[in-house]
């Protein structure tokens, strides 16, 4: 009796630190790229793809600084960016698709840029934050995350400015996630946006894709902390960003909140990734 209880609080004092430091790994499915901005994955001026094969491009100086998961970029708001790449094809299919990264800011300064395309060009999908009401404003608020893309009759842009009172100005760390669902059909398409901070969805609505407005793709690299058009670069982030990713798909509530709750990356095997190119950085 007494070696029978000894085993059962033996296995009871093995199990319980497998179940604590067991922590929750992000979604794979879906997921195009995921730049960590870990200490690891920085070679001279390219972030690495973790997932994918789109390593990023450092411009700038972003210092590295503790994350909400390893290190993360720093930004000076000043002439930081890293250009994600186009992602392939990616572009293409922008019509379904999932922005995530984490961030943290004091800066209350002035509009500023998390992720753009195309810089003010259409078509142009982006995401820019502001903290004060400024009068060139899509909507002047205060306190305001204004998600927008374009969409394009061929001859203009008519962006879709979304957002509401937004608390991420307080320098600690928010879970940002912008969803795009939209089904492209003859009439132009319709869909939503959707917008989680901290695994919390916001308020949002259907936007109707009236007929003659397609919703075009882009091909432009995918700038985070600035926009970027040509060689000018303005708008620039000043904080911290970390743990970036995209999916080629609407993440669910479900996993977004696993998302959130993720410390760690994953534990299956990434697709067939290109390591001679990392491998050639290291030399
Ligand atoms: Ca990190
Ligand atoms: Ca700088």
């Amino acid at each position: 009796m007494k070696n029978t209880l000894f085993i059962l609080i033996l296995t009871i004092l093995l199990t319980i630190p497998s179940i604590t430091l067991t922590s929750a790994e992000v979604i794979t499915d879906g997921l195009v790229s995921y730049w960590t901005f870990d200490k690891i994955d920085i070679i001279n001026d390219t972030a690495k793809d973790v997932w994918g094969e789109n390593n990023a491009t450092i411009h700038g100086d972003p210092n590295t600084a503790t994350g909400i998961v390893g290190e993360a970029f720093k930004f000076d708001g000043k002439n930081d960016y890293v250009d994600l790449t186009t992602l392939g094809d990616f572009g293409e299919q922008l019509g379904k698709s999932t922005f995530e990264a984490w961030i943290r800011t004091t800066n209350t300064t002035d509009w500023m840029t998390l992720i753009n395309t195309n810089g003010h060009l259409c078509p142009n999908w982006g995401i820019q934050i502001n903290a004060r009401k400024t009068k060139d404003a899509l909507v002047p608020a205060e306190r305001m995350l204004s998600f927008n893309h374009s969409l394009t009759d061929g001859k203009q842009c008519f962006p879709i400015a979304l957002g509401d009172y937004s608390p991420v100005f307080d320098g600690k760390w928010h879970h940002i996630v912008y969803i795009l669902d939209f089904e492209i059909d003859d009439a132009g398409g319709r869909g939503q946006e959707r917008v989680y901070i901290n695994s919390i969805r916001r308020p949002r609505s259907t936007t109707n894709v009236q007929e003659g407005f397609g919703f075009f793709p882009f091909t432009a690299p995918i700038i985070l902390g600035a926009r970027k058009l040509d060689d000018t670069a303005v708008s620039f982030f000043k904080g911290y960003i970390d743990e970036v990713r995209i999916y080629d798909r609407p993440l669910t509530e479900n996993q977004i909140i696993k998302n959130y709750a993720a410390r760690t990356q994953f534990s299956v095997h990434p697709k067939q990734k290109l390591t001679t190119f990392w491998g050639s950085l290291k030399q």
